[in-house]
């Protein structure tokens, strides 16, 4: 047994790395930062562009956060619900996230943006593609927190196969090169308790919005 061990890699797709459990160790850490995010810029339900409510709640940390209304999907340095610039990336956040980008083969990361992402049992998030980043060079980098959830991976187009991958608390999925684009969702979050986190699942989503 190594006292430095190489943390689990698990190849699902090309530019897909699955890095099983590899948040475990900070999850308290990752938990307490974002009550202290959520604490100055609060969860709260956002609509689609279409005008529906999403059933996931969220919030944003770093320079940059992802902003949905009736106006359209994109990018904003201040949050719209304070009208001031979201908080700044904690420390722990942003190490976890840059350390998963190298463990999956992608040193150098840089996240300009994270977006916090809670369901209650029964939210999800229907299959869809992320492209309102210039950045999309850089490997986006995905942490599971709390209540179980299955992720669905999809192609390149909104029709054909989608293979689901199950992901529960601590896991790390890092999405590069020919996988940035791919459609994918979540299935609706089952019912459950979960003792860091009670009755929700969080996902923190590193991304690079602007080019490096
Ligand atoms: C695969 N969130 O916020 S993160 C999202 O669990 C989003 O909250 C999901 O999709 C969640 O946009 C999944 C994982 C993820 C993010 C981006 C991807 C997977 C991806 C881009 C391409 C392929
Ligand atoms: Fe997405």
């Amino acid at each position: 047994m190594s006292l430095f061990p190489t943390p689990t890699r698990v190849p699902l797709d090309p530019g897909v790395v699955l890095l099983p459990g590899f948040a475990l160790p900070h999850a308290g850490a990752l938990l307490a930062a974002i009550d202290a995010v959520t604490a100055r810029a609060p969860l709260r339900t956002v609509v689609t562009p279409g005008g529906k409510p999403m059933s996931v709640s969220m919030t944003n940390t770093g320079p940059l956060g992802w902003v949905t209304d009736r106006r359209g999907y994109r990018y904003e340095a201040d949050d719209p619900l304070t009208g001031t610039p979201w908080p700044g990336m904690p420390d722990t956040l942003r190490s976890v996230a840059v350390d998963a980008a190298r463990a999956a083969g992608f040193p150098g990361y840089d996240p300009d943006a994270c977006l916090v992402n809670r369901y209650a049992p029964g939210a999800r998030m229907t299959l869809h593609q992320d492209r309102d980043e210039d950045g999309v060079d850089a490997p986006i980098v995905s942490v599971s927190l709390g209540l179980p959830a299955t992720f669905q991976l999809g192609g390149l187009t909104r029709s054909g196969p989608t293979v689901r991958v199950p992901l529960s608390h601590g896991d790390v999925l890092v999405w590069g090169g020919p996988a940035r684009l791919r459609f994918h969702g979540v299935l609706p979050v089952p019912d459950g308790h979960h003792p860091d986190t009670g009755a929700y699942r969080f996902n923190l989503t590193f991304r690079r919005v602007r080019r490096t």
